[in-house]
Formats: structure tokens, sequence, C-alpha cells
């Protein structure tokens, strides 16, 4: 028996130290170790020994058992360490890679440009005013000199949200009840906001921005007008710029002006020059670009606003936030304002 013990014993030996992966260790464990390992195989038959040989067979047995124990553990720890070492080495992080960017947010083009056309009136002393989205008819026309049945009501294609009420189509109402409820002047504010009209093609969309302005006191006339928006259309279009103004109607002001930019894509004397003046095709080759209109406030709206004092004069002007937009950032397609492609609102941050 005890040559059986050696010969189990070696072996064990043998296979734990070649024993090439955890699992090996542990059927090699059960194989020798376990309650039907060989070990105890072999002890089955003590019984049938010289009881005067037992202790010494049963001294080996343990010694074995010590051994192989042993052996088990220092093979394992041995893997272990191996495998730590494995992953250390393939696992390991680079801290010298350089970080991954986070991602940067920017706001949208249009609250960019909001807030320059915001910010260069505001240095001429307008300050910001807001008003409800959704309007009465009543202050979205009539207040404002649009009577029902006056042809600038089909030109702006209304949505409307029940009887009387409609979403507004411009921010012409938010100056009306600034008017109303400041009941005196100077009234010198700015109304930037969304406004909706029926419209829905390549260069109009539903819903869009607009700006306008509003200055009343005693005494302000048109040069006014000309020289605040020379001083705008030089902020934002380049120090070089001229201003045009050509007669428009507009129900809200009289006299109305369209006023026009000189292109800051090809005049020489707007200091770009880049672009041969035929083939430019910011200004199609005319040289101007329209950007708002303007005029002195119709006598009517005073009367609206509950202003009684008849030497009050005041100028007003209003533009489309998304052409400005479009104009300075040459995009060229409206809709790509609102569909939130980050390919293009990423050019923006
Ligand atoms: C009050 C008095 C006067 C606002 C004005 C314009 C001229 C104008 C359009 C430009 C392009 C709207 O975005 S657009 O479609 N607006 O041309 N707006 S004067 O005049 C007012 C407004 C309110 C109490």
């Amino acid at each position: 028996m005890l040559e059986k013990l050696d010969a189990i014993g070696a072996q064990a030996l043998k296979e734990v130290e070649a024993a090439s992966s955890l699992e090996i260790v542990e059927q090699a464990r059960i194989a020798y170790l376990g309650k039907k390992g060989a070990l105890s195989e072999v002890l089955k038959g003590l019984g049938a020994t010289d009881p005067s040989e037992r202790p010494r067979i049963g001294a080996a047995a343990n010694e074995w058992k010590r051994k192989i124990e042993e052996a088990l553990e220092a093979r394992k720890s041995g893997l272990e360490s191996l495998e730590l070492e494995k992953r250390l080495r393939e696992e390991r992080i680079d801290i010298s890679l350089p970080s991954r960017q986070p991602h940067k947010g920017a706001l949208h083009p249009i609250t960019q440009v909001t807030r320059r056309i915001v910010q260069t009136f505001a240095r001429l002393g307008f300050d910001v005013t807001t008003g409800p989205e959704v309007e009465t008819e009543f202050l979205n026309f009539e207040a404002v000199n649009i009577p029902k049945d006056h042809p600038a009501r089909d030109m702006q294609d209304t949505f409307f949200a029940g009887p009387g009420v409609v979403l507004r189509t411009h921010t012409s109402p938010v100056q009306m009840r600034a008017m109303r409820e400041m009941g005196k002047w100077p009234v010198r504010i700015l109304c930037p906001g969304a406004v909706y009209r029926c419209d829905d093609d390549a260069t109009h969309s539903p819903m869009f921005h607009q700006v306008e302005g509003l200055w009343v006191d005693h005494g302000v006339k048109m040069s006014h007008l000309k020289g605040t928006l020379e001083f705008f259309a030089r902020e934002l279009f380049g120090s070089g710029s001229q201003i045009r103004l050509r007669p428009s109607y507009f129900p809200f002001v009289e006299p109305g002006a369209e006023v026009d930019v000189s292109c800051f894509n090809c005049s020489t004397q707007a200091g770009s020059g880049v672009v041969a003046r035929d083939s430019c095709r910011v200004c199609k080759g005319t040289g101007w670009i329209e950007i708002l209109g303007a005029g002195m406030v119709h006598p009517r709206l005073f009367e609206m606003a509950g202003f009684k004092d008849k030497s009050l004069t005041g100028f007003a002007f209003g533009m489309g936030v998304e052409r400005i937009a479009m104009l300075l950032h040459r995009i060229p397609d409206l809709r790509l304002m609102y569909q939130g492609d980050v390919r293009f609102l990423s050019q923006f941050s």
C-alpha cells in the first residue's frame, strides 16, 4: 500500500506541476483529494492491512495529502499571478493618450443672431420686451392698423387658435401692448420672438423669428431712423456698409420703406470685393440686399395706444432673423435651421 501511495503522490505532484489552467488544478484536486479521489480509494483498503502497519500508512497518506495541497495552492497562486500579469499587459490603459473631446453644445444660430441684433440695439438704449405668442386677433391686426378687410390681412396667412385668437403673425402686438402698459414716453423697445404664418416652402417656414424695434418720443425724425439703421447695418455687415431706403407700404408706418444694405459679399466699398458684382450670389448682381422694413409710426397707432399728445412721433422697424442669419452665414436653405441636423448645427459652436 505504501508503494501505491508513493506512486499516486508522485503522479499527483507531476500533474499539478503541469496544470496549465486553474480548471485543471481544480480537477486534479478533486481527482486526488476528493471524496472519491485516488488517495481515498487507496485508503479504502486500509482495513485489510496488518494493524501494526496502519499508523505508518495513515501518516504517509496524510503527508502526501499535505504535499499535494501545498502543490495545488502553489500552482493555483502561480497561475493566478500569471493571469493577473496577462490582464495588466493586455488591459493596460495608455494614460498618455489625449482625452476624448467633450461634445460642445452651442446656441442655435437663430439664437446667436437674435442676441447679436438685440445687443447692437441695446447699445443705443433699446430695452427688450416680450409678449404672448398666442395673441388676440384685435391686437395682432386692428390695434396695429390692419382692419378686417385690409390687404395685409391675407398677406399674413394666419393660424387661428380659436375665435378672435391667433398665433401672432409678427411681434408688433408686443410693441402695442408695451405702449399701452407704459402709457408714457419715451418708448425705446425691441421685441424679438417667434411668429407664425401659414407658409411652408423652401424660403418660408410656418414658424420664424422677428425682431421689431420702436422709438417714440418728442422730435423723433426719419433721420434718426436712418442713423439707427446705418449703425445696425455696420455692426452686423461690416463698417463699410451703406444702407438705402426704398418707399414701401406697411399698415403700421407712414411713410414706410424697405431697407437695403450694400452687398457685403461683392461690394468694394464694403471692404470685401472678393467676388465680382455680376456673379455675386448674395445680391444677384444688384449690389444691394434687402434686410428689413421700417418707417415712421402711423398716427393711428398712437391713438390705439392712448397716446393723446399729437406732437409725439416715432420710428419702427422689423426684420426676419432667419433672413439675417442666412445672409450672415450663407445658409442656402431655410429648412436647415429647423431639421436639428448636428452636421449643420455644429458649424455654429
Ligand atoms: C408698432 C408700431 C410700428 C413694425 C414694422 C416692419 C416695418 C416690417 C417685416 C420685415 C420682414 C416683418 O419679418 S418680416 O416679415 N416688418 O417691415 N415692421 S415697421 O412697425 C410697428 C410695429 C408696432 C406699435
